[in-house]
């Protein structure tokens, strides 16, 4: 294959930055694709050539292909890197790429496609010895044949769309009489949400943690892996904090799961960088759910653990190149945490809080590194995910990752919108975060609205630091509270957050 001397990102924000940025030092010049929304966004000024494609809504203008298309032709594009999200996990569009005579920066049409249905993943994994959950290996709409095999599996059960992603699709059974219900639902789910109603059933893990492994693929049948992610800490599918390493893991587990994770990732011929789910219980037996065909958000905290550049892998391989990593040669060296920094309110229901960034100001300094797409004076546009930056520290170990996230979290000034700053804060200095004691219930268990009255000593350190980086957030010139202001401070907050309602 061909050196790519001029790539086509098809993206916005601070991932379109991001692979710029990788393109820029390969010698390799950049173009940029926008959306009416997006004229003034800094991947659009940070790009060689800059084209706009059509109207703020994505159908208009990050999913439009033959828009897209038409611009490689113009501009005498090689490649495309779809970032992730919009089309990077469209079978589809990496065929249309190929059929134009483009490199498509990403995995083959054919790995996406089988493992964008759950269902052709577990059949493909299941030529190799991996740990998947009890359940159906295939779709399932006979009703007694459920109730069978729910009772040989034992309930809770839960019930899966092949074709679902992000939670959605999925329902919990807790007996046999719901079962007829759940099933009625999870199907016209389905069905409503990606036009394919089947769906599955697998054992309901209830306390799971969350843990992914980075893979590499090239095109020479060579395949790697990067270690994990610890992702467990999310709220309603969307993750909040990703870490690397796990504390949860041992050395034995991390390598029999990547061992499995190369395995998946052969199941399907990848090439390419992805990702393989994983869930585990609290017996530590872990189980593969899904493979992410697509360069992930939290990708950050694998570069800073391995030293790897995973743009970079993915645009090398891209060009036909041999792996130059060597699974030996790859280790882990401190921690990284990525806290994602959102517009919304966390104290209100993380309602997105759309706005214009009066104050933008970013932490720095030693092991700080924060991936963002926007500047002081933007507007955070409603059209698409309200994501403003994902906020990375690396330290020799996860005492100090932390310690750096609480500091750059107290650096960062933000004001205009309401961001999810504090409720990282409350993350980073949560018990259960410190101890690893944590799962994927930790938002539900955890924080609440009633976090704020139900106060107990040792909460409430951490829930001054909450107000004080609320009350901040709100008021630049604000100095750091004292510890008696807290109780006032606190109330004319409450009393500015009921008022709102
Ligand atoms: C599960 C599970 C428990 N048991 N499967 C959620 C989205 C999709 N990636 C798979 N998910 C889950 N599958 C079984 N058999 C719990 C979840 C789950 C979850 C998984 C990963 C990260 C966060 C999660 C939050 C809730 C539920």
């Amino acid at each position: 294959m061909p050196q790519i001397r001029k790539i086509l990102v098809a993206n916005r924000g601070e991932i379109a930055l991001r692979i710029m940025r990788t393109a820029r030092e390969m010698g390799i010049a950049t173009v940029a694709v926008f959306s009416e929304a997006d004229r003034r966004s800094p991947h659009v000024r940070y790009a060689d050539e800059a084209v706009c494609i059509g109207a703020a809504a994505s159908a208009e203008s990050y999913l439009n292909i033959e828009k897209i298309l038409k611009v490689c032709e113009d501009l005498g594009v090689d490649a495309i890197h779809p970032g992730y999200g919009f089309l990077s996990e469209n079978a589809g569009f990496a065929k249309s790429v190929r059929e134009a005579g483009l490199i498509f920066i990403g995995p083959s049409p054919e790995s996406i496609e089988v493992m964008g249905s759950k269902l052709a993943a577990k059949h493909a994994a299941s030529k190799y010895n991996i740990p998947m959950v009890p359940g159906t290996p295939d779709a399932i709409d006979d009703r007694d044949e459920a109730k069978r095999i729910a009772n040989g599996i034992g309930y809770p059960i839960l019930i899966k769309a092949s074709a679902g992603g992000g939670g959605k699709g999925m329902r919990v059974v807790e007996n046999e009489a719901e079962l007829d219900e759940q099933m009625d639902r999870a199907v016209s789910e389905a069905q409503a949400a990606f036009g394919d109603g089947s769906v599955f059933i697998e054992k309901y893990i209830t306390s799971p943690k969350h843990i992914e492994i980075q893979v590499l693929g090239d095109h020479h049948g060579n395949i790697i892996h990067l270690f994990e992610r610890e992702c467990s800490i999310q709220r309603r599918h969307q993750k909040v904090v990703e870490e690397a390493p796990s504390i949860s893991i041992t050395n034995e587990i991390r390598e029999e799961m990547g061992r499995c994770a190369v395995d998946v990732a052969r199941s399907c011929n990848y090439y390419g960088a992805g990702t393989v789910e994983f869930i585990m219980d609290e017996s530590r037996n872990f189980y593969f759910l899904e493979m992410n065909t697509r360069l992930q958000v939290e990708h950050p905290v694998t570069e800073m653990i391995t030293g790897v550049d995973l743009v970079k892998e993915m645009i090398a391989i891209a060009e036909g190149q041999p792996l130059g990593i060597a699974q030996e040669d790859l280790q882990i060296r401190g921690h990284a945490i990525e806290v994602r920094v959102y517009a919304e309110d966390a104290a209100n229901h993380f309602l997105p809080d759309i706005g214009t960034l009066s104050t933008y100001v970013k932490p720095d300094g030693n092991g700080v590194r924060v991936d963002d797409g926007f500047e002081q004076g933007m507007e955070i546009p409603i059209y698409y995910d309200p994501m403003i930056a994902k906020l990375i520290t690396y330290g020799e170990d996860r005492e100090m990752a932390t310690r750096k996230m609480v500091r750059a979290i107290d650096e960062y000034q933000i004001t205009g919108v309401q961001t999810t700053l504090p409720f990282c804060r409350f993350v980073m200095q949560h018990e259960a975060f410190v101890n690893g004691s944590f799962d994927t219930n930790f938002v539900a268990r955890h924080f609440h609205p009633d976090v704020l009255s139900t106060k107990t000593d040792e909460q409430s350190e951490g829930l001054a630091a909450l107000i004080s980086a609320l009350l901040t957030d709100t008021s630049p010139e604000a100095k750091p509270v004292q510890n008696e202001e807290v109780t006032v401070q606190a109330s004319k907050w409450k009393a500015r957050r009921f008022a709102a309602h």
